[in-house]
C-alpha cells in the first residue's frame, strides 16, 4: 500500500461524503481533488476537503494504547496486556452487574461505519443493546414521526433538491453545512434559474437565506408557531393535494381540525413574521410544481422538535409534495444506519428508545442514578462526549464515576482523556471504510474505501481491534475453527452460504459475533484489501430481496442475473470499485413500495402530537429576563467539522470560533469587536470567548461554533484548548419531551465583560495555541 500516486477514496469531513482523489507521497496524503468517476459526487468538493491532510497527519494522533494511572495520567501499555486487561475488566463487569449494564457511544462518525457493525456486534456478545450515539442528539424525533407516518422509524425522507422548483429550506444552511451532496452547485442553479424558488426559515440572515427568493427570520424557537400558521393558511385556503391525500394518506380530518384551530395571526405573531409574509410563502408553495423541503438542526435542536419534524412532513403531504419528481420521498437502504424500536423503554431512566438508540442527554442519569439497571461500563468507539454530548460537566462526571470506560479513537480526546483505556485506532485513510449515510433517491450510491496510506506505527483498524477482544473473551473461535469456512469462500459463494449456515446452526452462539466471522472468512476473498466490507455481504443479498427490480436497474449489464445471484451481483459491484457504485434506482411510483405501513399509506394523524400542538402558549417564546439572550450553542462554519479536526491550524479563519452577536446588542453590552467576553447559562457553565459582530443575526441572538474546544500540544508541549468548549454551557434538561434530543439552537445565555486581566491571560493562550 505504500505505492505514491493518486488514489481513490472519500472525503469524511462531513456526512455528504463526497469522493475524491488523494496524492499520496511518502505514505502521507499531500493533495486532495474531486473524484469524477464518483458517480454521486461527481468531483465535487467544497473548501474544507482540501484540509483532509490535517485530520490524517498530526502530532496528536494515538499510537499505543493507553492504561490511566491514578493520578490522572496514562502509561503506555503493549496491545496484548490491554487487550487482557480490558478482557478480564468487561468479564468482571458482566459477572457482577449483567451485559445490560454496559453501553456502546458512538460506532462511526461522519466518514467511518465500517466499525460500527464490529462494535455493536461486539456489544451483543457481552449481552447489551444499549447504543449512544449523535444520531439520537438530532434526528430521533424525525424518526419517531416517521415511525408513525410511515410504519418504521427506518423509513427516512430524502430530498430531490435536483427536480425541485421550490427548495423550502427550514432551519438548515447547506451552503455552509451541505446535508445534501453538491450543495452549492444546487444553490447556485436555483438562484440562476428564474423558474425556481429558494424560502428559508431561519432566525439569521444566513448564506443560504441570503440567496431565497424569500427569507422568513423567525424568531429563535417559534418554529412550530410559523409552521402551524403556515399549514393553517394552506387549509383554509384549501390549497392541499386532495387527490394525493385521498388515494395515499389517511387521517386527514383529525389533522385539518387541529389545523383550524390555530389562531394564524396570534402565531404569526409570536413567530415574529408578519402575515403578508406567511401569505406570500403559501402562495410560492401553491404555484409550485415540485416542492422539495429541506431541515436540519435549526428546527431538530430548536424548541418542540418532534413537534417541528412533524409539522415539516404535514408540509410535505398536504400539500402532495411526495412521490414525484422534485419532491422529498423514502430512500432504499443498503443497511439502515438505525433501527427500529416503537415503544422500547430504558429501564434505568424510564427514557424511550428511538432508532435502537439512547440519547447522550441520559448518559449523566444512566450511570449517576441509583437503579438497578443503571450503566458500570461505557465503550466509546468514534465519539467525543466530554466535548459533543450536552452539559459538558455532568458528562465528565458521569465518565469518572463508571466502572470501566474505554475509548477507540485515532487522537487523544477530551473524552479518551477520562479513560481507563485509550485504544489507538488507524485512521480512515489508513483502513478500508464506507458510509450508511445513503439517503439518494432515485438513484442511491454505496462506497466502499481502501485503505491509500499504511496504518500509524501502533494503530490497528476496528475490525483487528474488536477480533482481538473478542478472541480474549472467547466470543469468536480462533483462525484455524474458521478455515474451512475461509476455504469455502474462495471456492463460491454458494458454497460459502451453505458452509456459513451449517457453521452458525451449530455454533448459535457466535452470531452476534457474525461481521467477525465473516471478516475472517469471506472478508479474505474481497479486492484490495477490503475485507473489513464482507458483513455487507449480508445487506446486499437483504437489499436484493427487498428492491429486485431497483437493484437491477442500478447494476446495468451486471444486473442479469437470477434473483438468488442478485445479492452477489450487488455485493460485487460495491466491494469491486473504488468510486462507489449506485446500488438502486428506483421509479417515483416505488416510492409506496418502501412505506412500511402494510396498507402502504401514509398514516397523517399522531395524536400525541396534535395534542402537543393544541397545548403550544406564545407566551412561552420569551427569554427569562435574567438570561436574556438565545445562543445556537454549535453553528456550522467554513472551518468547523465536529470534532474531526484537532490541529488548529487547519483553519483558515476564525481561529477562536468566535461569538457571534449584532452590533447593537455588542454597543449596548459596552463591548467592542474583539474583546474577549463570558456566556454564561443556567446549567452553570461560564465559556470565554472572543467576539465577533454579525449584523446576520437578529437582535438578541447569538451563535457560538460547533466542533471547537478540542487540545492539541502547542510547540512547547503543553495542551491547551482551543476555542469554546460549547456544551459547558447547554443544560441536559434542555430537551425534547419525546426524543430527549437537545435544544441546542436554544441555550438562553447572559453576557458579561471580562476584567482586563483575565482578557489578558485568553489573548496570551490563544496567541500560544495558534503558534505565533
Ligand atoms: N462546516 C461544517 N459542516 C457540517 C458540520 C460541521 O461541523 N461543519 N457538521 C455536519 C453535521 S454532523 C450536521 S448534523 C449538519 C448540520 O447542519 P445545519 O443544521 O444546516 O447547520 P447548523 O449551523 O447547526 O444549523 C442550521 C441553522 O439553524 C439555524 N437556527 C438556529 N436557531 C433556529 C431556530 O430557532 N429556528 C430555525 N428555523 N433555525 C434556527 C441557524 O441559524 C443555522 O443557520 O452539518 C454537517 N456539516
Ligand atoms: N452544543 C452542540 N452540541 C452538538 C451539536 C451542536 O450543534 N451543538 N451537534 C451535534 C451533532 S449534529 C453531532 S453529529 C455530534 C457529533 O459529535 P460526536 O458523536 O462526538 O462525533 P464527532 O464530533 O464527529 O467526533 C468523532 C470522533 O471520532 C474520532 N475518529 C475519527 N476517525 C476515526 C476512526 O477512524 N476511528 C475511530 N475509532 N475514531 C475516529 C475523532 O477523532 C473524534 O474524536 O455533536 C453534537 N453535539
Ligand atoms: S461537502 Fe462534506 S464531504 Fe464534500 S468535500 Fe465538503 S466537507 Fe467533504
Ligand atoms: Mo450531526
Amino acid at each position: 500500500m505504500s505505492n505514491a500516486g493518486w488514489k481513490k477514496t472519500a472525503c469524511n469531513i462531513c456526512y455528504v461524503n463526497c469522493g475524491v482523489e488523494v496524492l499520496v507521497e511518502e505514505d502521507r496524503i499531500v493533495k486532495v481533488r474531486g473524484d469524477r468517476d464518483n458517480p454521486k459526487s461527481r468531483g465535487y468538493l467544497c473548501n474544507k476537503a482540501a484540509r483532509i491532510p490535517f485530520y490524517a497527519h498530526h502530532r496528536d494522533r494515538l499510537t499505543t494504547p493507553l492504561r490511566r494511572r491514578p493520578d490522572g495520567g496514562f502509561d503506555a501499555i503493549d496491545w496484548d496486556t490491554a487487550i487482557a486487561e480490558i478482557a478480564a475488566w468487561l468479564r468482571d463487569v458482566v459477572d457482577r452487574h449483567g451485559g445490560k449494564s454496559i453501553a456502546l457511544y458512538g460506532g462511526g462518525g461522519q466518514g467511518n461505519h465500517a466499525g460500527g457493525a464490529y462494535a455493536t456486534g461486539f456489544l451483543r456478545a457481552l449481552g447489551s443493546r444499549h447504543v449512544f450515539n449523535a444520531l439520537s442528539q438530532e434526528k430521533t424525533g424525525d424518526f419517531w414521526v416517521n415511525g408513525h407516518l410511515f410504519g418504521s422509524q427506518t423509513c427516512h425522507t430524502a430530498e430531490d433538491v435536483h427536480h425541485c422548483d421550490l427548495l423550502f429550506v427550514i432551519g438548515a444552511n447547506p451552503w455552509i453545512a451541505h446535508g445534501f451532496p453538491n450543495a452549492r452547485d444546487h444553490l447556485n442553479q436555483i438562484r440562476k434559474d428564474p423558474a425556481r424558488k429558494l424560502i428559508v426559515i431561519d432566525p439569521r440572515r444566513t448564506e443560504t437565506a441570503e440567496m431565497a427568493d424569500l427569507h422568513l427570520a423567525v424568531r429563535p424557537g417559534a418554529d412550530a408557531f410559523l409552521l402551524g400558521a403556515i399549514l393553517a393558511t394552506l387549509v383554509r385556503r384549501d390549497a392541499l393535494d386532495h387527490d394525493f391525500l385521498t388515494e395515499r394518506t389517511m387521517g386527514l380530518s383529525e389533522v385539518t381540525e387541529a389545523l383550524l384551530r390555530i389562531p394564524v395571526a396570534q402565531w404569526a405573531a409570536a413567530a415574529d413574521i408578519s402575515l403578508e409574509q406567511i401569505e406570500r410563502c403559501a402562495d410560492m408553495i401553491s404555484e409550485a410544481r415540485a416542492m422539495t423541503v429541506r431541515v436540519e438542526l435549526g428546527i431538530q435542536q430548536g424548541v418542540n422538535s418532534t413537534l417541528n419534524s412533524y409539522l415539516e412532513k404535514l408540509l410535505i403531504m398536504l400539500t402532495g409534495s411526495f412521490g414525484r419528481p422534485g419532491t422529498n420521498q423514502l430512500h432504499s437502504w443498503l443497511m439502515p444506519l438505525w433501527g427500529n424500536s416503537p415503544n422500547q423503554q430504558f429501564s434505568a431512566t424510564g427514557t424511550e428508545v428511538i432508532g435502537g438508540l439512547l440519547p447522550p442527554n441520559i448518559l449523566p442519569q444512566a450511570v449517576l442514578n441509583d437503579h438497578p439497571d443503571r450503566l458500570r461500563a461505557v465503550w466509546i468507539d468514534s465519539s467525543n462526549p466530554a466535548n459533543t454530548a450536552a452539559n459538558t460537566a455532568e458528562v465528565e462526571k458521569a465518565l469518572a464515576a463508571l466502572d470501566l470506560c474505554v475509548v477507540v479513537d485515532v487522537a487523544m480526546t477530551e473524552t479518551a482523556r477520562l479513560a481507563h483505556y485509550v485504544l489507538p485506532a488507524s485512521s480512515q485513510y489508513e483502513k478500508t471504510e464506507f458510509t450508511l449515510f445513503n439517503f439518494e433517491f432515485p438513484k442511491n450510491f454505496f462506497h466502499v474505501r481502501a485503505g491509500v496510506v499504511p496504518s500509524l506505527q501502533g494503530t490497528l483498524p476496528e475490525p483487528e481491534i474488536y477480533t482481538r477482544l473478542a478472541r480474549a473473551l472467547g466470543l469468536l473461535p480462533g483462525d484455524n475453527a474458521l478455515a474451512p469456512l475461509r476455504e469455502a469462500a474462495f471456492h463460491s459463494r454458494p458454497a460459502f452460504a451453505q458452509a456459513l449456515r451449517a457453521f452458525m446452526g451449530a455454533n448459535p452462539q457466535n452470531s452476534a459475533v457474525g461481521a467477525l466471522v465473516l471478516y475472517h472468512t469471506l472478508g479474505a476473498t474481497l479486492p484490495d484489501g477490503t475485507a473489513a466490507a464482507a458483513p455487507l455481504w449480508q445487506a446486499a443479498q437483504a437489499c436484493a430481496r427487498r428492491s429486485p427490480d431497483a437493484v437491477r436497474r442500478a447494476l446495468g449489464p451486471d444486473g442479469s442475473v437470477a434473483d438468488a445471484d442478485l445479492g452477489d451481483a450487488l455485493f460485487d459491484a460495491i466491494v469491486g470499485t473504488r468510486s462507489g457504485a449506485a446500488i438502486t434506482e428506483h421509479s417515483y411510483e416505488d416510492v409506496w413500495s418502501l412505506v412500511s405501513h402494510p396498507d402502504r399509506k401514509v398514516h397523517l394523524a399522531i395524536t400525541p402530537l396534535l395534542e402537543w400542538l393544541g397545548r403550544l402558549d406564545p407566551a412561552a417564546t420569551r427569554t427569562p429576563n435574567d438570561y436574556p439572550f438565545v445562543l445556537a450553542a454549535g453553528q456550522r462554519r467554513m472551518f468547523n467539522a465536529n470534532q474531526i479536526f484537532r490541529d488548529p491550524a487547519w483553519r483558515r479563519e476564525d481561529p477562536d470560533g468566535a461569538l457571534l452577536i449584532s452590533t447593537r446588542d455588542l454597543k449596548e453590552l459596552g463591548a467592542s469587536d474583539g474583546d474577549w467576553i463570558a456566556v454564561r447559562s443556567p446549567a452553570g457553565g461560564r465559556v470565554v470567548v472572543r467576539c465577533k459582530t454579525d449584523d446576520s443575526l437578529r437582535q438578541g441572538q447569538l451563535a457560538l461554533p460547533h466542533g471547537y474546544g478540542q487540545s492539541y500540544p502547542t510547540r512547547d508541549g503543553e495542551r491547551l484548548s482551543n476555542g469554546p468548549r460549547v456544551n459547558a454551557l447547554t443544560d441536559s434538561g434542555n430537551c425534547d419531551p419525546i426524543a430527549a434530543t437537545p435544544y441546542h439552537k436554544h441555550v438562553t445565555v447572559r453576557l458579561e465583560r471580562l476584567p482586563e486581566s483575565e482578557a489578558a491571560v485568553f489573548e496570551e493562550r490563544s496567541r500560544r495555541i495558534h503558534g505565533a
